[in-house]
């Protein structure tokens, strides 16, 4: 069982996640999670904050000498951005004078759209700033983090995961199930819209820019793509197990992620089943799929039929909506005084769609990751691999027959 907690505020000192469950024996560096938290924080319509954050984890439990030793892994990632926050987001209730950085005010109209409203009064809060630290989505460098483990999990056995941007604002590819999976691996590390076509980038650079000018934000979409999964993670008998499910909730939980779809997505409601389902051929080739001897001409289904993987690609999307803080404000109500009042202004970005991707393919892997260890379990890594090939080779056996 795969699981973790992430703590810490937005402008706290720091973020921690922690994670159990990982077999012991992975090999794992504090530089393994560079790459990923990089990539996590560029992206076209970033604010200032990002401008400040250089983020880079620190292990603190958990691994020994480069490896896993089967208990709880703690991993932390400074804010850079505490030392101007220090006053503000003081623990203690009367810091001392000389405490760093400008005390700011209580942050009392809520935006719509954030959690502000809603949290304010489920936590009994005065300050909306106790609400906002948390909600922020900051907390998604976290679980990136989370998700270096997980991948670096599932590599062992072979998976691959890219992602791609499809949509911002409008602006939009017209097939995202035609980019390959190697389209998506190709996206440079660099690339500050992550989508495979560069007229489309453009247009979509486009959107972030007069958004920007008009004191608005805009939201899109992007896809995860994953490779070499077996066929068979996940259930079609336990409705709890049945691995969509699983896969969007982890999609869903991204902040601001308003719809997921798997495959063709909401494309399927209108298109005949002949349309839809993907067709099962022979096939000596290796096609990029898992399944010896079997290929699929299309991909449809997203790699998932009735709740498990079936071999191929999986191919899982979702929809960010617009960022809520908004530089023009919309109507909101002061909580001190209750009169309507413009919505509070904090430091934000235009546009978050590239990040969330990334932070897309950090929740898929740990799903996946979860979902690997419930089939096949083991305390090592040794154990998880070896009880992977032995089912992979069962169903190659059953498909390749040696001549008779
Ligand atoms: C965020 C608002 C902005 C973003 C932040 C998420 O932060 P700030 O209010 O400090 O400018 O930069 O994202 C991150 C810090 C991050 O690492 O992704 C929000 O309200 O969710």
């Amino acid at each position: 069982m795969f699981r973790f907690l992430t703590a810490g505020e937005s402008h706290g000192r720091s973020l921690v996640a922690i994670v159990e469950g990982v077999p012991a024996g992975l090999p794992l560096d504090a530089t393994d999670f560079d790459a990923d938290l990089r990539r996590r924080q560029r992206g076209y319509g970033r604010g200032r904050r990002m401008a400040i954050e250089h983020d880079t984890a620190e292990i603190l439990s958990g691994v020994r000498h480069g490896r896993t030793i089967g208990g709880p892994i703690a991993v932390l990632i400074a804010n850079r951005d505490w030392v101007n926050w220090q006053y503000t987001m003081s623990v203690a209730e009367n810091p001392p004078e000389a405490t760093p950085g400008a005390r700011r005010a209580a942050v009392t109209r809520p935006r719509p759209g954030h959690a502000d409203l809603s949290g304010g009064l489920k936590y009994d809060r005065q300050d909306l700033r106790d609400v906002l630290e948390r909600a922020s989505a900051r907390e998604t460098a976290a679980r990136t983090a989370v998700g270096v483990i997980a991948r670096r999990l599932l590599a062992e056995s072979g998976v691959e995961i890219a992602s791609h941007v499809f949509e911002i604002g409008g602006a939009r590819l017209d097939d995202p199930l035609s980019v390959s999976f190697m389209d998506a691996q190709g996206i440079g590390e660099l690339d500050d819209v992550r989508c495979v076509n560069a007229a489309v980038a453009d247009a979509m650079k486009q959107t972030v820019d007069r958004a920007r000018e008009a004191g608005d934000t805009v939201g899109g979409a992007f896809e995860v793509i994953v490779r070499g999964l077996p066929p068979g993670l996940g259930s079609y008998v336990h409705w709890d197990r049945k691995l969509d499910g699983l896969l969007s909730q982890g999609l869903m939980s991204i902040h601001a992620i308003k719809a997921v779809g798997i495959g063709m997505g909401p494309l399927v409601g209108g298109a005949p089943g002949s349309q839809v389902h993907d067709e099962i051929v022979r096939s000596e080739k290796t096609s990029t799929g898992t399944v010896p001897g079997i290929s699929r001409p299309t991909n449809r289904a997203g790699g998932l039929e009735g709740g498990v993987t079936n071999g191929e690609d999986l191919r899982i999307s979702a929809w960010m909506k617009p960022i809520s803080t908004l530089m023009k404000p919309l109507r909101s109500v002061d909580l001190a005084t209750m009169t309507e009042a413009a919505a509070t202004i904090e430091r934000s970005d235009v546009c978050a769609v590239p990040a969330a991707s990334i932070v897309g393919e950090a929740m898929v892997a740990i799903v996946l990751a979860t979902a690997a260890l419930e089939k096949f379990g083991g305390d090592t890594l040794e154990d998880f691999t070896g009880a992977w090939r032995a089912y992979s080779e069962r169903i190659r056996a059953r498909l390749t027959p040696e001549p008779a």
